[in-house]
């Protein structure tokens, strides 16, 4: 098991409980807090509030991944997320808070220039293969490498596997297996089966069902299921109709409990507060079996 990841400037991320990193998408267009955190201050309040409910990483994300969604271009993700990343880094640090950025994205130029201005993890939804990988080498910075079928816009088109974690669990060991090639220490890489990224409710439900495999691969595991839409579609109201995302809190802490359970190291969520209860609850009950 890894202790603690090492961050860039010295820091480190103790991982002797599971790791809440909560979500800020600074995006008019993320499924469920689309359009939310564009003003600066909203934003920079929002991920305050995150760190007081319990948050050990913000994830900042100037680009949408929901299925459909159209990429953005470089400068226009660094324009979202630079200031904001900025602000939040500079709050943080008065406060001596120890909470540390992430940068959501899939581009290396946008990796590099949220680096510079205070993230220290990189999250990867398209695991490194654009080089984000060898900026997490050259700056010794962790990376989260996550599997995903093809690109959003069309990855929810007939989704198909012969065996969906045995797949994903060899492309994310291939992946993480080159980060380490490249000079991402191994102690450094986290891997993410990638839940929702083309893939069928079935597929979904298969891969929550196993997160054990994938803990099993040595690499600190992260989840991501946080108000996702196949979710939606079990929890249906009396009408049969799939409930708003944001009412979606009570099916991601069982999620995020299950995947203590199975030895999952992280989780990344909108709703801090009821997912570190969750979390914490379900981890001293692991620490007592
Ligand atoms: N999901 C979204 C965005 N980034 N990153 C990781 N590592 N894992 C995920 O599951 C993930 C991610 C999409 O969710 P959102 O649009 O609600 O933020």
């Amino acid at each position: 098991m890894i202790d603690a990841l090492k961050l860039p400037v010295g820091r480190s991320l103790s991982m002797r409980r599971p790791i809440i990193m909560g979500i800020l998408n600074v995006t008019p267009d993320s499924f469920s807090d689309g359009g939310r955190w564009l003003d600066i201050d909203a934003a920079v309040a929002h991920a305050l509030r995150m760190v007081d409910d319990g948050a050990d990483v913000i994830d900042v994300g100037g680009e949408s991944t929901r299925p459909g969604a159209e990429a953005v271009g470089d400068d226009e993700q660094i324009a979202r997320v630079v200031p904001v990343i900025e602000r939040v880094r500079r709050a943080l640090d008065g406060r001596g808070s120890e909470a540390v950025i992430s940068i959501d994205t899939m581009s290396p130029r946008v990796a590099e220039a949220a680096l510079d201005a205070g993230a220290a993890i990189i999250n990867d939804v398209a695991g490194g293969r654009f080089g984000t990988i060898e900026v997490a080498a050259e700056r010794q910075a962790p990376i989260v490498l996550m599997h995903m079928a093809g690109e959003p816009k069309t990855m929810q088109d007939a989704p198909h596997y012969d065996d969906v974690v045995s797949e994903v669990r060899a492309y994310l060991v291939e992946r993480a297996e080159a980060a380490v090639a490249a000079g991402v220490p191994r102690g450094q890489v986290v891997i993410d089966p990638g839940i929702g990224f083309g893939k069928t409710r079935e597929h979904n439900l298969t891969l929550l069902a196993n997160l054990d495999h994938f803990v099993a691969t040595g690499y600190p595991v992260l989840l991501g299921t946080s108000r996702k839409r196949f979710m939606g579609s079990i929890c249906v109201d009396a009408n049969g109709d799939p409930p708003r995302p944001d009412t979606l809190v009570g099916a991601t802490c069982a999620t995020t409990a299950l995947g203590v359970a199975a030895g999952v190291a992280m989780f990344r969520v909108h709703d801090v507060l009821a997912n570190r209860q969750s979390a914490d609850v379900a981890h001293a009950l692991r620490q007592t079996s």
